[in-house]
């Protein structure tokens, strides 16, 4: 063999030796949701469903949607947003459960907050198929709908809070090749990106995706989604490859043995929904801690970044915080809130929540997940009196190349945990006296 082969020959062998996949990820493998979640559940409060209001377009007239405001929605405050986009034979109702009938995103709220899952967000459900053209052209020409004409309308009719950390874009199908589609050329005006099941209008990764860094910086979580069975997966599959070879952090959660459903789409909203705007507020250290342990709905967690921030969680006004999250390395957060909870999550695959309740109240923790991609683990220690801690599944693992679940340093977790929760107690001692 010429000796001017060898490099060729030699990095065969070394790719060879890797592991099959060597960049792919693994699925997160999100627990199922519990029963009922997506049902209308008459002993819990509802939000309210404007259901087909119209809205003002430059070039289409008047258009369609349907708009959630979360139970107790005030004007005294401005909610984070979720534009949250319908399939190929969908309308604004369909999200609703009412004509295509694709999704319970309203049933899947109210139950998210009865639990206390959720931070308390408008999701607005456009039609999201526009006049004239081929089907690719009808769901492309709402993308200049959405950024010109609805959003505007929505931050003035509603309680809207204008802020990128404070919208998200999310979808099934159609509506999930939407969300690729104008979610990742719109960095700037969407943080969070959710696509489910995206069907074939979808565009290549590296058609949407041109600034990397951009992407990193900005987007603070990305879901993907898709049944197992679903023939139109590679579209999901193609966006989980590009990001793992571009070390863009993700959720990859894949439904086993479903196809194009319904079942998906609820179970994709549910997921998508308890981990969007979980941080904004207090924040300081670097851009790319992990998500953290969620320790309670409103207060705000404070976050930290690679290696060395700190991040002290939010106090809420009305009755719970949340937990502060902690990037890769040596950063730390610990939340404190007043009525109802707090968490701390640390990095490196740990997260960890305690909840220090009030009589009655509920503490629950979602599993702290983090940038490592390690195994997330999550823990609650009980509140006070009659309060129940809720330990909720141990943290999403998101997606980073190379990972492995290692054993978690979930004891460090625990420590801020506990560090939390005395603060929380000296604060409510504090606050008796
Ligand atoms: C296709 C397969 C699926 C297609 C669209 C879809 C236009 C969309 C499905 C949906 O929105 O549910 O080939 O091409």
């Amino acid at each position: 063999m010429p000796l001017k082969n060898w490099p060729a020959v030699f990095s065969l062998a070394v790719i060879s030796a890797l592991p099959a996949a060597a960049y792919a990820s693994d699925p997160a493998n999100l627990p199922l949701p519990p029963r009922g979640f997506d049902a209308r559940d008459n002993s819990i409060p509802h939000g309210k469903v404007d259901v087909s209001v119209s809205y003002p377009t430059r070039n289409y007239g008047m258009r369609k949607v349907t708009v959630y405001t979360p139970p107790g929605y005030s004007t005294d405050k401005k909610y984070p947003v979720v534009y949250l986009h319908h399939g190929i034979g969908g309308n604004e109702v369909s999200w609703i459960g009412q004509g295509s009938n694709e999704g319970n995103a309203d049933n899947i709220m109210d139950y998210l907050y009865s639990k206390q899952m959720a931070k308390p967000m408008i999701v607005v459900m456009p039609s999201g198929k526009m006049d004239g053209g081929d089907d690719f052209a009808r769901f492309a020409n709402f993308g200049d709908v959405l950024l010109n004409d609805l959003i505007p309308w929505v931050e003035k009719t509603y309680s809207a809070a204008t802020d990128a950390d404070l919208r998200a874009i999310s979808g099934l199908s159609m509506g999930g090749g939407q969300t690729f589609n104008f979610g990742f050329p719109n960095t700037d005006v969407f943080h969070y990106i959710g696509p489910y099941s995206a069907a074939p209008n979808t565009q290549q990764p590296s058609q949407t995706i041109k600034d990397v860094a951009a992407v990193k910086k900005n987007v603070k979580l990305i879901f993907i989604s898709c049944g197992s069975a679903d023939n139109l997966i590679n579209n999901s599959r193609n966006y989980h490859d590009f990001l793992d070879q571009n070390n863009i952090d993700h959720i990859y959660q894949i439904e086993a043995n479903e196809g194009h459903t319904k079942t998906v789409w609820n179970r994709s909203f549910y997921n998508f929904a308890q981990r969007i705007f979980l941080d904004e507020g207090t924040t300081s250290g670097g851009g790319e801690g992990g998500a953290g342990g969620a320790g309670e709905t409103a207060g705000s967690g404070g976050s930290a970044g690679d290696g060395s921030g700190n991040g002290s969680g939010g106090s809420a006004g009305d009755g719970s915080g949340s937990g502060g999250s902690a990037g890769d390395g040596s950063g730390s957060g610990a939340g404190a809130g007043d009525g109802s909870g707090s968490g701390a999550g640390a990095g490196d695959g740990s997260g960890s929540g305690s909840g220090g309740g009030v009589p009655g109240g509920d503490a629950v923790t979602t599993g702290g997940s983090t940038a490592n991609g390690g195994q997330g683990s999550s823990s609650a220690s009980g509140g006070t009196d009659q309060a129940t801690p809720v330990t909720e599944d141990g943290g999403c693992s998101v997606s980073v190349p190379g990972s492995e679940p290692g054993t978690p340093p979930w004891r460090f977790g625990i420590h801020l945990a506990a560090i939390g929760a005395m603060l929380f107690r000296a604060r409510a001692r504090r606050n008796r006296g």
